[in-house]
């Protein structure tokens, strides 16, 4: 038998779809799953046809393919990770690739990237993004690890990959070591703050305005046609205007109690370690652990009131308005999962492409929007572009868009609608273009009671003074370390 090119671990959604896409694309695959009986349900259902070759161990799998083998595992994230690569080992060559396509955690791809390494084998981690569609039509795919594996893998990745722009594919090489996870982490991370944002914004039109599912469609399928097109505001123009056999529809019917699988959480913890003011997807990762008291909620409801308010402006004027208000929060989520990137590039010691990371995200995965056109664009312009908030286009983006975001604001405020994705990107927005802050009142307040000392405007910039404020306490300062 001619030797396979490619060998994938895990026939779940995500393996099987993109094994289907690897055979269209002229790549003979091999496959594995640990429920050795999925291989052979697989082989004889979903690819039969195909040229793809079900195999029954580890040691089957390795020996039918060609060097050096290239071995994708798309299993679910943490310890069958670990476990696969050592059930892989000891029949691997050096030169041999291990591949890990599932969501798993960048610090763990830091690990794993050496000590494969540290065996004479290669290694990816690599984000691959679009869900189930994306696998078999499509994905986008952000790999990092070894940088020698990357002419290895790219015309299968390139190959199998979303394109756009007739055929640009939405995969490159990201960086070393964990910098795939880590970019495909973010992308979760953005993902989280666009929905928070589109469910704010329904909640407002449903629950300010009184507009039914039809009149929201209706509006999403307008915002789908402009500024706003993207994939996450088509399905849900879609889910909007979905009734069942009953004639009813099903979005009323669903349990208000988000779930997670961990990547929002993720990005949020990581901000807080870099110390970047990541609040827009962070909100989102709170907004569904609100979400989720469901109970709580029941009983609060019943004793906790709220506003009298009453929507009596102009409908369609404020539709507008939650437009901009989503469209200049988006901009603001975007410019935070930049900054998020950029610090972590420079704390990992990666060489991030910020136009390539938004041309990968252009197409194929979830995020995927005309929107990320314009963020490609502004790094085109200026690689070296310190925040997106700073180019010519997005600067006067949110100009434009503000009147109408700060309105939604305090409509929601008065209304007693919980809007923390859009409000947080608005204070964000405010503190991030305040040229002073109140912080000079917390530095006060912190040397007052610690000792912890403070710099002066009148002084050189890393000179650091103490008050004896109460005139009882001594010279003696704390040491000074910023979190
Ligand atoms: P799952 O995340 O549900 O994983 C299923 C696979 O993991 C099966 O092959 C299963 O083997 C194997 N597995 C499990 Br579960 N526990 C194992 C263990 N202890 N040891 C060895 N193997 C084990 O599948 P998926 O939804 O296709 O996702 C695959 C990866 O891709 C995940 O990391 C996921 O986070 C990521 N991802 C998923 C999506 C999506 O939309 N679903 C999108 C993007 C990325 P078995 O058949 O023997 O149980």
């Amino acid at each position: 038998m001619e030797k396979c090119d490619f060998g994938l671990i895990g026939l779940a959604v995500m393996g099987q779809n993109l094994v289907l896409n690897m055979n269209d694309n002229g790549f003979k695959v091999a496959v594995y799953n640990r429920t050795v009986t999925k291989v052979d349900e697989f082989i004889t259902g979903n690819a039969k046809g195909t040229e793809i070759v079900g195999t029954h161990t580890i040691e089957e799998l390795v020996g039918v393919l060609k060097s050096p083998r290239r071995i994708m595992l798309l299993v679910k994230a943490g310890a069958p990770v670990d476990d696969f690569i050592e059930l892989l080992l000891p029949y691997l060559e050096e030169g041999d690739i291990i591949i890990d396509g599932g969501n798993s955690n960048y610090n763990d791809t830091i690990r794993r990237t050496s000590y494969v390494e540290s065996k004479g084998l290669l290694y990816i981690g690599t984000g691959v993004s679009g869900g189930e569609e994306g696998a078999r039509f499509g994905p986008s795919i952000m790999p990092g690890g070894s940088p020698e594996a990357w002419s290895h893998v790219k015309d299968i990745f390139q190959a199998v990959s979303a394109k756009v722009d007739d055929d640009v594919p939405c995969c490159d090489w990201v960086g070393k070591d964990g910098a795939g996870h880590y970019v495909k982490m973010t992308h979760n991370g953005i993902e989280y703050g666009d929905m928070q944002l589109i469910c704010e914004a329904y909640d407002l039109m449903k629950n300010i305005l009184g507009m039914n599912n039809q009149e929201m469609h209706e509006t999403f399928t307008e915002w789908n046609d402009g500024k706003l097109d993207s994939y996450l505001i088509e399905i849900t123009r879609d889910i909007l205007g979905y009734q069942d056999e009953d004639g009813e529809y099903v979005i009323d019917k669903i349990l208000d109690t988000a779930g997670q699988k961990g990547t929002g959480k993720w990005t949020a913890i990581s901000s807080l370690d870099m110390g970047i003011p990541l609040t827009l997807i962070t909100e989102a990762v709170l907004s569904r652990f609100l979400s989720a008291l469901k109970a709580d909620r029941v009983e609060a409801s019943k004793v906790l009131s709220g506003s009298a308010y009453t929507f009596d402006g102009d409908k369609m004027a404020f539709v507008k308005d939650i437009h901009d208000a989503l469209y200049a929060s988006k901009i603001i989520s975007y410019t935070q999962g930049y900054m998020l990137m950029r610090s972590a590039a420079a704390e990992y010691n990666w060489d991030l492409n910020y136009g390539g990371i938004a041309l990968m995200w252009r197409g194929g995965c979830i995020i995927r929007s005309a929107f990320l056109g314009k963020i490609k664009e502004a790094f085109d312009k200026d690689g070296e572009l310190n925040n997106l908030l700073l180019d010519d286009y997005f600067k006067s983006e949110v100009d434009t868009a503000q009147s109408g975001w700060r309105r939604v604001i305090a409509t929601a405020v008065e209304a007693g609608i919980p809007v923390p994705a859009m409000s947080s990107a608005l204070a964000f927005y405010d503190g991030y273009r305040r040229e002073r802050l109140p912080a000079n009142l917390l530095q006060a307040q912190r040397d007052y009671f610690g000792a912890h000392t403070y710099e002066r405007t009148d002084k050189p910039r890393g000179e650091f003074f103490h008050t004896n404020w109460t005139g009882t306490g001594g010279d003696v300062t704390s040491s000074t370390y910023n979190a």
